[in-house]
């Protein structure tokens, strides 16, 4: 029943050829220093784009050295004015305004989002950067008063800083740590995730032609064991932020304390809860949720993945819900209307058809949707369970895919608890009309986002992070910029 459309990929794939495939290392385009290369691959057709190279320790310590030196304190990097910070970030910007289009096809490519979404992914990124521009003079220190002393507090950047990020959103997510990294002055040395290179790699490019100064700026393609342990253990970088799974977040943190005991920032899994109250306008409320949960495939952490439904709309809302998912349109994402593209691998299939299948043995009632689509890329079928327990895994892990559970509530107290009756604490929705009910959950559920009548309202100047396990630390806003920030208190005696 559902309306797939995955077929003349040779031919409706628009050409894209990634045009950098090394290492960036001190503004230039290098191979690994092992020679190895890595294959990436477009989750809508399995097969290989291109082999680019893979970084591992001795690439990160070459990084490293540039990183520092461009750290210097009387290197041209940190001699720029604040304003000349603001203005080579506002022509990245610009240069990504002219590659939009290639970026966002890279991206389709690469991670499989459809293309429109990947285009959206571009313009956010966009507007992130920007945002942070206007940040490089902002960062203000205080004067304290302090008796028969002046004290004065200097707000300095915490030097080289790796950067390591995930699949699902992978030029957004280097949006995200490179603006608040540059508006301060740091240095960086990102890894981008193993399944997702080709537009870090551009934007690197990018970087070096606005007229980053070489080392401020390198990018290190690799494996999380390999290249990314190699950041999380450094010695000479002062900071690892982190987005991805929380095993890994806890290895990450265990490495930093371990080395240098670099600070850390972590972004990490979600199960976030959204609450529909029987006041709500039910097709509203099924079209929020189900963007909440199915957008970007599932593959997003502040996921809405646990839909409360009050009991006395509860039948009709899970059939609308059910129609709305079957109606979803899978495949090719380049192709026009596709909603939903490929999962990003087959580990990520495999996973997400695992959780499909302990949801149906775990009591829960398949609505709609539960399997593959296909044997070409990784598709899987939008999926609707009604009849959650809080109890079942699908209610309680992360599933990352295109997975909807619904469970029935009758109260708010009820629902508070139950909400917070998780490890992770990301975000969180309610649909109602009422501004108690709505105020009274914000206040009280475990997470770093709320959103009340809508849902994923994530502005740059809006903080983002997790409570419990779902991370440490903020990433956007103002509070983004304390990540990279060390305090320097400065006291005078005054004789
Ligand atoms: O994440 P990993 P994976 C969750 C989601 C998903 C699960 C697994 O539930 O199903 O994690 O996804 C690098 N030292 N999220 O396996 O492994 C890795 O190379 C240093 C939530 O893709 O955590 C990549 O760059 N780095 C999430 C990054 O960590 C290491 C987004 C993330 O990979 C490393 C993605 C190591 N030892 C997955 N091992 C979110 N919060 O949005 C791996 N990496």
């Amino acid at each position: 029943n559902f309306s797939f459309s995955l077929f003349r990929f040779e031919h409706s794939f628009p050409k894209c050829d990634p045009h950098y495939c090394q290492l960036f290392i001190n503004n230039e385009f290098v191979d690994s220093v092992s020679g190895k290369t890595f294959a990436t691959f477009n989750p809508a057709t399995s097969k290989e784009i291109v082999q680019v190279a893979e970084g591992d320790k001795a690439d990160v310590d070459l990084a490293v050295v540039a990183a520092k030196k461009a750290f210097h304190r009387n290197s041209d990097w940190r001699k720029l004015s604040p304003l000349q910070r603001t203005s080579l970030m506002m022509k990245l910007c610009g240069l990504m305004e002219r590659d939009k289009e290639f970026l966002a096809s890279l991206e389709t490519q690469d991670n499989g989002k459809p293309y429109p979404e990947a285009l959206f992914d571009v313009t956010y990124s966009i507007l992130t950067l920007q945002y942070y521009a206007g940040w490089t003079d902002k960062f203000f220190g205080d004067t304290i008063p302090a008796g028969g002393f002046t004290s004065m507090t200097r707000k300095e950047p915490i030097g080289v800083v790796g950067q390591i990020i995930p699949w699902n959103y992978p030029l957004l997510m280097l949006a995200w740590k490179w603006g608040p990294a540059l508006a301060v002055g740091c240095t960086i040395i990102m890894k981008p995730a193993e399944q997702t290179p080709l537009t870090a790699l551009h934007m690197a490019a990018l970087a070096k032609e606005a007229g980053f100064p070489a080392g401020v700026i390198n990018v290190v393609n690799g494996f999380g064991p390999t290249a990314g342990a190699a950041i999380s253990e450094h010695p000479d970088i002062a900071k690892v932020a982190f987005t991805g799974s929380v095993d890994i977040g806890r290895i990450v943190m265990q490495a930093a304390a371990t080395s240098n005991l670099k600070r850390v920032s972590l972004e990490l899994g979600g199960k976030s809860p959204v609450v529909v109250f029987d006041d709500a306008d039910v097709d509203f409320a099924v079209e929020t949720t189900h963007e909440a949960l199915f957008s970007n495939h599932g593959q997003s952490c502040c996921a809405g993945s646990r839909t409360y439904v009050h009991e006395k709309i509860y039948d009709e809302f899970v059939a609308k819900a059910a129609a709305k998912a079957k109606a979803r349109k899978v495949g090719n994402p380049f192709e026009a209307n596709v909603q939903q593209g490929p999962q990003i691998d087959e580990e990520m299939l495999t996973k997400v058809l695992g959780y499909i299948e302990s949801g149906q043995k775990q009591g829960a009632k398949l609505q709609t949707g539960g399997k593959r689509i296909g044997n070409v890329g990784f598709f899987i079928e939008p999926t609707v369970f009604s009849d959650v327990k809080d109890d079942m895994r699908i209610a309680q892990e992360e599933i990352f895919g295109p997975v909807q559970s619904i469970f029935k509530f009758s109260t708010l107290d009820e629902m508070i608890d139950r909400a917070n009756n998780v490890k992770y604490g990301l975000a969180a929705g309610i649909i109602t009309n009422d501004i108690n009910k709505a105020l009274k959950f914000a206040n009280n559920v475990d997470a770093g986002s709320v959103w009340i009548n809508c849902y994923d309202a994530v502005l740059p100047s809006t903080p983002f992070g997790g409570y419990k396990h779902s991370g440490i630390g903020r990433e956007l806003g103002k509070d983004g910029l304390d990540n990279y920030l060390e305090t320097k208190t400065i006291t005078m005696k005054l004789l």
